[in-house]
């Protein structure tokens, strides 16, 4: 069958484990490594996930899906828009020890989609039956890889991406410590790097990552909102509001006035987050809840990538996004 075909009903359960044990495989740092599907490095832990989605998800027009490469501010992007989704319900506000914000991890508030698919029979039509009042999701796929009924939907998607230079350098910081809380041997800035360039990466190549949404959010400016984390620090209220409008619950006059966009600002900010003791303690997906909130700059790159790093990444940039009328101002932490 055409992987990208949509088949109506259950696929043969053998032929999805006969495709996956098809696929090329790579070691990683923790987990049963990467698997390369469609061109993209697939954790080989998710693939199962991510085929369900592709194959059988059935979007809704009321979902709003948050996307991105892992590392470039998928757990910010998920604070913001939950807070933004159910201000009417939880006051948002770093005085309101009720807002789940403060007993949930954000990535426990917006699911990724190929995560909870994951735990389902592969190849199946998943039972979402657990999830019909939910309308916020989160997924690190590519854009094509999205079912045709996201595509056919009214359903909005949020793409935060983040200059390569910062998202090689967190990306390896992450794994660098989920190597210290029990992963398998050393990898060096270096090694990772390698592999960075090379695409060999979660969900990689980063390149072709972000240029499946950007050029989506070309297409269909009114589906896909593009965003840069670079821009999101720059400028975070004004993002916000942006954000807002997207998801059809733009803020009103008497909002911005009582200081609602700020409060959430305030809230979501890495500072208030990392401190609060969920995010402190516990985990999630097998890593501490306090991997996902380091230093949250732009521009660290400087401090740890050699000159000769940031010339190769700045050809790759070139070459592969310019064409595109893609770039990043690349800054550097003072
Ligand atoms: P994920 O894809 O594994 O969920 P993701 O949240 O995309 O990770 O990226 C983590 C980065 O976002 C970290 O960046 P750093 O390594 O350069 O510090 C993390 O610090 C940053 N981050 C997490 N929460 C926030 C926040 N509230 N505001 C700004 N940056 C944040």
């Amino acid at each position: 069958m055409a992987e990208n075909s949509q088949p109506p009903n259950n696929d043969n359960q053998q032929e999805i484990e006969e495709l996956i044990s098809s696929l090329p495989k790579e070691k990683w740092w923790r987990g049963s490594g990467l698997t390369l599907y469609q061109n993209f490095w697939v954790p080989s832990d998710f693939i199962r996930g991510v085929i369900t989605l592709r194959r059988h998800f059935i979007g809704r027009d009321s979902n709003i899906l948050l996307a991105s490469k892992p590392k470039t501010g998928t757990t910010w992007l998920k604070a913001l828009a939950f807070s933004v989704l159910h201000r009417a319900q939880f006051r948002p506000s770093v005085a309101n020890a009720n807002h789940p914000l403060c007993s949930s991890n954000p990535h426990d508030l917006v699911p990724f989609l190929e995560i909870m698919l994951n735990g389902q029979p592969a190849g199946h039509v998943p039972d979402m039956s657990g999830f019909t009042d939910l309308q916020l999701f989160a997924t690190h796929v590519p854009y094509h890889f999205l079912p045709e009924s996201i595509h056919q939907s009214q359903s909005r998607v949020i793409y935060i991406c983040r200059n390569p230079l910062d998202t090689a350098l967190s990306s390896w910081h992450f794994w660098a410590q989920a190597n210290l809380e029990g992963g398998a041997g050393d990898w060096s800035m270096e090694e990772f790097f390698e592999n960075f360039c090379k695409g060999l990466d979660f969900y990689g190549p980063f390149w072709d990552h972000l240029l499946s949404y950007w050029k989506a959010s070309c297409e269909r400016p009114e589906r896909v909102l593009f965003l840069k984390y670079e821009d999101l620090k720059e400028d975070t209220a004004r993002n916000l509001k942006r954000i807002a409008e997207f998801m059809g619950v733009p803020f009103s006059k008497e909002e911005e006035l009582d200081g609602v966009v700020d409060q959430i600002v305030e809230m979501c900010s890495l500072s208030n987050l990392k401190e609060l003791d969920v995010n402190k303690t516990g985990d999630i997906f097998g890593y501490e809840n306090k991997t996902f909130f380091r230093k949250g700059e732009v521009g660290d790159w400087a401090n740890y990538l050699s000159p000769s790093m940031v010339e190769r990444l700045e050809n790759i940039m070139k070459e592969k996004f310019s064409p595109f009328g893609l770039y990043f101002t690349l800054k550097k932490t003072s």
